[in-house]
């Protein structure tokens, strides 16, 4: 391998395999704990030096960024592609630096009673922290979050301020997750000496930075580190089995109770584990299918430490959705009641801000949803901020989580090395999202070559690996339609399918889907007797485009091609097939090649967030589904302006 790529890698050589440590609670306030959101300008720098290694010689982390170079400012939560002039920077790869100062409350740098954590939400790729010039953290894995305990730091002199700094490379290597290559042009006659560019196999540009709030939250020095919540009903009564981990000391006390939405204990127990009743539960139940979806309790938890000082509590509150999920051969039960999957994939994707994560993104799109009737959702291709799944909790939106396995099509990819890290990036989604009620699948890869011989090992492996971090769910992975063999479908409790007939094939013979669709439906239930989902099915349109008889990229023909679509469905789904998740939710950016017109057009909505022709299909296709398959008491029925069963 050339030097530069070494380079670019960087300490991600010398890192691999960092153990999973302790828990990773969401950092709420609550009476024992403040947190402080570092949202905001930080200092940036791009290390564009040939072998992107003069941060780490020239030892940035060690004084003020502006002392080493040039800054620019960088908003956080952003990606940092988009928001600058430079072209350069917007496809930039290696390390870039991110610096922030900070002022701290007195409390938290004098009372040695107080635990100062530092929380980044997610930093793309691979991700190296100082405090103070001091190496506090590293991480690998671009989409979830990791912390670092600094109260020793904070805590040993007089400054009331501290320094952050964070280098993050975005390089990808066949090892990582998403995997990717980097390529070096050494014709000199054609490119620049050093030139080098990073490939991928995935459809989404490969945005990078601190994507997610970083934040810094105070506890107890004796806390609850985590906390782990399942659910179950029997005749009515809601159980909730909690066990409770806690740091700090051997001798504590735990008191737990159970809260409706009045305010009202419904249950309470004492302990590190036990189970919670619940007489005449409310259960979860997803949006559209209950008059009053999304129920969500709270489990108040308080830890109680004797030290010199007197007692002093610890108090974390985690809401809970009380339901069930099962799989049979043909269905895919909530509550025990059949549900059917109707919704979208997709991304975390705008203009400006890149993946960077937005409050008002985040309404306007979950206001999409629930204007279009969805019900579901997957996280392609990536875990998303964790404040999307409060708001799934609490709308009743239902997810398939999934993890930033996408493109795995090398060879290099399928061995040891690769599956350890993925081991752990699923024991990091888990430890993160399982206590999420909206959360009723994990799905460990999208379209991966599962069709190549190691595959079956590796996914045997990863799968069971997932059912034993959480047996409480069932696990699939994403698979096309066009691989000849899927040695990764056996061990699945679902099977996701993701096909683009008149798509990527016969282009614009929309009249060959029902047939074509159809075989692939027969060809998997018969192989494999599990529930279906078409977990990927679309046409691109660019809004404003119109051709009537439909042409490809016409609003008109991403219409006509999902209806063909929906014939079959709407046959299949009296059977086995029990969900349909639109490609894609919203346009997004990507690569730059000839076949993508700045960026992916398969959104029925555009980047923007406007509806094109699909999004009023698919509302009123919605809509209806959702009366078909549950019916409301007569009591509870009211019109939607389409003539549907439920309230928009
Ligand atoms: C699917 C991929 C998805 C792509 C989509 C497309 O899973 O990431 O964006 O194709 O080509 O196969 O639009």
């Amino acid at each position: 391998m050339h030097p530069a790529a070494w380079a670019a890698l960087g300490p991600l050589l010398w890192a691999c395999g960092l153990a999973l440590r302790g828990g990773m609670l969401y950092p709420r306030e609550s009476p024992s704990r403040e947190r402080k959101e570092l949202h905001g300008l930080w200092s940036f720098r791009a290390d564009f030096s040939e072998n992107r290694q003069r941060g780490f010689e020239q030892r940035w982390y060690r004084s003020p960024l502006r002392e080493s170079g040039p800054t620019l400012d960088m908003p956080v939560p952003s990606s940092f592609n988009d928001v600058g002039q430079d072209r350069q920077l917007r496809s930039f790869v290696g390390w870039v630096w991110y610096e922030r100062e900070v002022t701290l409350p007195q409390r938290w740098t004098q009372d040695l009673g107080t635990r100062v954590v530092l929380r980044i939400g997610s930093a793309h790729y691979y991700a190296i922290v100082w405090v103070n010039g001091v190496h506090v953290v590293e991480h690998e894995g671009g989409h979830l979050p990791f912390e670092a305990d600094i109260s020793k730091l904070v805590q040993s002199g007089p400054l009331s301020s501290c320094r952050i700094t964070i280098a993050i490379n975005n390089t990808l290597t066949p090892h990582t997750l998403p995997p990717g290559t980097i390529l070096h042009k050494t014709d000199t006659s054609k490119y620049p000496k050093g030139y080098f560019v990073q490939n991928t196999n995935f459809d989404f540009f490969n945005y990078a930075g601190l994507h997610r709030p970083v934040l810094l939250y105070t506890t107890p020095t004796t806390y609850i580190d985590d906390i782990t919540v399942t659910t179950g009903v029997d005749q009515g009564t809601g159980l909730v089995d909690y066990q409770i981990f806690v740091q700090g000391s051997e001798h504590f006390q735990l008191e737990v109770r159970l809260l409706d939405q009045e305010g009202k204990v419904v249950a309470q127990g004492t302990g590190c584990r036990g189970q919670l009743q619940v007489p005449n539960a409310h259960l979860w139940w997803p949006y559209l299918m209950h008059e009053h979806p999304a129920y969500l309790y709270s489990l108040e938890v308080r830890l109680t430490t004797q030290t010199a000082a007197g007692p002093v509590s610890d108090f974390y509150t985690l809401p809970v959705g009380i339901r069930t999920i099962e799989v049979t051969e043909h269905q895919f039960l909530i509550n025990g009641k059949p549900f059917y999957f109707h919704g979208v994939n997709k991304h975390e994707d705008a203009d400006i801000r890149g993946r960077g994560f937005d409050w008002a993104l985040l309404v306007k799109d979950f206001n999409l949803l629930r204007w279009l009737g969805a019900n579901a959702f997957r996280t392609s291709h990536y875990p998303y901020a964790e404040e999307v799944l409060q708001l799934c909790d609490r709308y009743g939106i239902v997810v398939i989580d999934e993890s930033p396995g996408v493109g795995i099509v090398l060879a290099q990819s399928y061995g040891n090395q690769s599956l350890q890290h993925h081991l752990e990036v699923m024991g990091e989604l888990v430890r993160r999202d399982k206590n999420h009620p909206a959360v009723v699948m994990w799905s460990v890869a999208n379209e991966p070559a599962s069709f190549l011989p190691p595959a079956g090992y590796y996914f045997k492996t990863l799968i069971a690996h997932t059912k034993a971090l959480d047996p409480s769910r069932p696990v699939t992975f994403v698979t096309n339609s066009n691989y000849e063999a899927d040695l990764g479908a056996p061990y699945v409790d679902v099977i996701c399918v993701n096909s683009y007939y008149s798509w990527y094939h016969d282009y614009g013979h929309l009249e060959v889907i029902p047939l074509q669709l159809a075989t692939q439906f027969e060809n998997w239930y018969r192989t494999y007797q599990k529930p279906i989902i078409q977990s990927e099915y679309g046409a691109g349109a660019i809004p404003g485009f119109h051709q009537d008889p439909p042409v490809m990229f016409s609003e008109e023909y991403q219409k006509a091609l999902l209806q063909q679509y929906h014939m079959v469905l709407d046959e299949k789904r009296k059977n086995y097939v029990v969900g349909e998740l639109v490609w894609n939710f919203a346009d997004f950016m990507t690569d730059q090649a000839p076949q993508r017109v700045m960026g992916n057009k398969k959104g029925i909505f555009t980047r923007q967030r406007q509806p094109k022709a699909a999004a009023f299909l698919l509302r009123e296709r919605y809509w209806r589904l959702a009366n078909d398959t549950w019916r409301p008491p007569a009591a509870g029925r009211s019109q939607c302006p389409e003539g549907g069963l439920f309230h928009v």
